[in-house]
């Protein structure tokens, strides 16, 4: 008889890179990929290669299975009644909030598919990405108020940003799901997608993005990241240093031949 031969445990990130294109899939569909210290330490040295390597231009984000990401893995917040409590704010300082500092400072694009529900701190990092793409099917909920938690993940910042305050504090008050066309026609994600065609859509923008200026891209990053505390004064200066910053680049260089000599331009090779 057939000794029982224990089974690795499947990686809980799946990573392949692919013409510029890092893929990363959240990849523990049993939980709807809900974040366990693990996934968290896998995504983040995941995030800092990515930010090192000349070979990645862009990441795709995504979920196995059914779901995009449930937040927070609930089987490790058990607590019997009397016991010690966790200390919640250290799992933000340590996990989450590094974590969105990451999506949101990466000097590249990050494409997300979010290709089922995303829930509590699952919706929030869908939203700190930069081209959010979801399925049709996909559902969105702010689920703390459920737990009785306050919207963490940059949830209480990026939500009142991209729907106005009115739908914000609902969402987050009520815990209700919404759908991936409300999301889109309010304006929290760029694009609702078929199911069968979200992955071959994510793809075509994130491969339009690894041909093109990823230096730019991240410039466009820091403007971003700096517009909704800077006045317009400031954010004109900030405008004139980045832009002075492109214009030194090789890429720019080749943006200008380019359209000189009528054809596409190539960024991905060195310019002499
Ligand atoms: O704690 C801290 O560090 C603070 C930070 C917190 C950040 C947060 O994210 S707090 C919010 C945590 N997330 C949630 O509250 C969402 C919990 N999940 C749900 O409400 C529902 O699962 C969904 C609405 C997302 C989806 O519902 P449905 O009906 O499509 O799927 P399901 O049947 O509920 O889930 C499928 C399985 O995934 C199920 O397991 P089972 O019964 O098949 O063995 C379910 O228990 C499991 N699952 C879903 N979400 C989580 C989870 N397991 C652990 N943790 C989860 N978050």
């Amino acid at each position: 008889m057939a000794a029982d031969v224990a089974q690795p445990s499947p990686p809980v990130l799946l990573e392949a890179l692919e013409g510029g294109v890092l893929n990363l899939t959240l990849n523990r569909p049993d939980r709807l990929n809900a974040f366990t210290v693990a996934l968290h330490e896998s995504l983040a040295e995941a995030l800092e290669r990515a930010a090192g390597s000349d070979d990645c231009r862009v990441v795709l984000l995504s979920g196995a299975g059914k779901g995009f990401c449930a937040g927070q893995d609930l089987t490790d917040r058990a607590v019997a009644p009397d016991g010690v409590r966790p200390d919640l704010g250290e799992a933000l300082d340590k996990r989450y909030n590094p974590l969105i500092r990451t999506l949101r400072s990466l000097p590249k694009p990050i494409v997300c598919a979010v290709n089922g529900v995303a829930a509590g701190a699952g919706a929030n990092i869908a939203l700190a990405c930069d081209i959010v793409l979801a399925a049709r099917s996909a559902r969105f909920i702010q689920a703390f108020a459920r737990l009785a938690l306050v919207a963490d993940s940059g949830g209480s910042w990026f939500l009142p940003r991209l729907i106005g305050e009115a739908r914000a504090r609902a969402l987050m008050m009520l815990a209700d799901p919404i759908s991936a066309e409300d999301a889109a026609a309010w304006g929290m994600i760029y694009r609702v997608v078929d199911d069968d065609q979200l992955m071959g859509a994510a793809h075509e923008i994130a491969h339009r993005l690894a041909a093109g200026p990823t230096h730019a891209y991240g410039l466009m990053k820091r403007a971003f990241a700096a517009s909704p505390t800077n006045s317009l004064d400031d954010q004109l200066d900030l405008e004139r240093d980045l832009q002075r910053e492109a214009g030194q680049a090789d890429e720019y260089l080749e943006g200008v031949r380019a359209f000189l000599e009528k054809r596409q331009p190539d960024f991905r090779t060195k310019q002499p």
